[in-house]
């Protein structure tokens, strides 16, 4: 899923967006609700109309996004943020003009009715990394007290909710946090709490554990993750659905994806370079332009040089989702996974 946080996604209009082949993208409800408001959204009918986007939209509640950004802020020494948590839900600032804001379960759920997503996910606990097994434990039964009154505030619109599950780098609290978010019986089933700074060796290891534990009929979704090896080694353990900043942000800053490993367009290298950004691509930019053509715009500073880079960076993303599936679908994971890493080492 590319990220459009704050309904867009970065650098991209609709189209160029659709000619990347995305099949859903990501919004924020902590953003949306902050700017341009819940009033806002309501008047254009919900962010599909809003932004005019008619494939699937699926939301994430803020959980994540109050405490992560709460310590963005306490580096820059903008704000002096707080982030308060209670039993009934969390105070936070904003991270716009400090004011003091209170989301609760029931809350969430009702602001992404407004925004009318087509996935929704609960208000949660995630803690950093690391964190002690108590704080831990207190996140993932917190989590799971949230999930149950976010099902009971939902209506039954069609909107699916997934569960969330938590427990930092503990495998006692993972199975415990899997387990009890199955008994709940979600539409599908997101893991939240990884990538958050543990090793990656941690990350993969937890996913395992929570993966044997969800059922197979219903997606899952590895939250915030992730590079390509990341995405590739998670679907091996059965995980479904992905959503990361990577490819629009690191083409913002001029690292691009290709299937030999990925590339520093501004690099000296690329001034002469005839070759495309990826020969294996099929991206507008990689039809159109040429490696030194794309390492003068981003070296001069030119918006046009994010705008290629953006939309290469995501359609191989989805190609390189695209090829999982078809993989999967032909029964042949496995060698395409072998094939992916033989590439990756391949000197560009
Ligand atoms: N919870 C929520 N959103 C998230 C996460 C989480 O734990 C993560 C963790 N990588 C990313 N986005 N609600
Ligand atoms: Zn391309």
């Amino acid at each position: 899923m590319p990220v459009g946080t704050q309904g867009t996604v970065k650098a991209v209009t609709k189209d160029q967006l659709l000619s990347t082949k995305p099949q859903i993208i990501l919004g924020n409800t902590y953003h949306l609700y902050l700017r341009p408001g819940v009033d806002v959204l309501k008047h254009f009918g919900g962010l599909h109309r809003f932004m005019n986007w008619d494939l699937p939209i699926l939301t994430d509640s803020g959980g994540f996004q109050v405490f992560s950004l709460a310590k963005e802020k306490n580096v820059q020494g903008k704000h002096k943020t707080e982030v308060i948590l209670t039993e009934e839900g969390v105070k936070f600032r904003s991270h716009l003009d400090g004011s003091w804001h209170f989301f609760t379960p029931e809350l969430v759920i009702q602001i992404q009715e407004i925004i009318g997503s087509d996935i929704i996910m609960p208000l949660d606990v995630c803690p950093p990394y690391p964190v002690s097994h108590t704080t831990a434990r207190d996140a993932v039964e917190k989590t799971i007290r949230w999930l149950e009154r976010s099902k009971k505030a939902k209506k039954d619109n069609g909107q699916a909710l997934f569960g969330i599950v938590q427990g930092s780098t503990y495998p006692d609290l993972r199975r415990e946090s899997a387990l009890k978010t199955v008994e709940m019986e979600m539409d599908g089933y997101s893991i939240g709490g990884l990538s958050v700074g543990e090793p990656a060796e941690f990350m993969y290891e937890m996913t395992q554990i929570v993966v044997e534990i969800l059922p197979e009929n219903r997606p899952r979704y590895l939250m915030g993750v992730g590079t390509p090896e990341n995405i590739v080694e998670s679907v091996d353990k059965g995980v479904d659905m992905f959503d990361c900043v990577m490819p629009t942000r690191n083409a913002r800053n001029g690292t691009l994806f290709t299937h030999y490993g990925r590339l520093n367009i501004k690099a000296a290298k690329h001034r002469l370079s005839d070759d495309p950004v990826d020969p294996e691509c099929d991206c507008y930019t990689c039809r159109n332009f040429s490696r030194g053509y794309l390492r003068h715009l981003y070296n001069a500073e030119e918006i046009t040089g994010m705008i290629l880079g953006t939309i290469h960076n995501l359609r191989y993303y989805s190609l390189l989702m695209e090829k999982i599936r078809d993989s999967i679908r032909k029964g042949r994971f496995k060698q395409f996974k072998k094939e992916f890493y033989d590439k990756q080492s391949v000197v560009k």
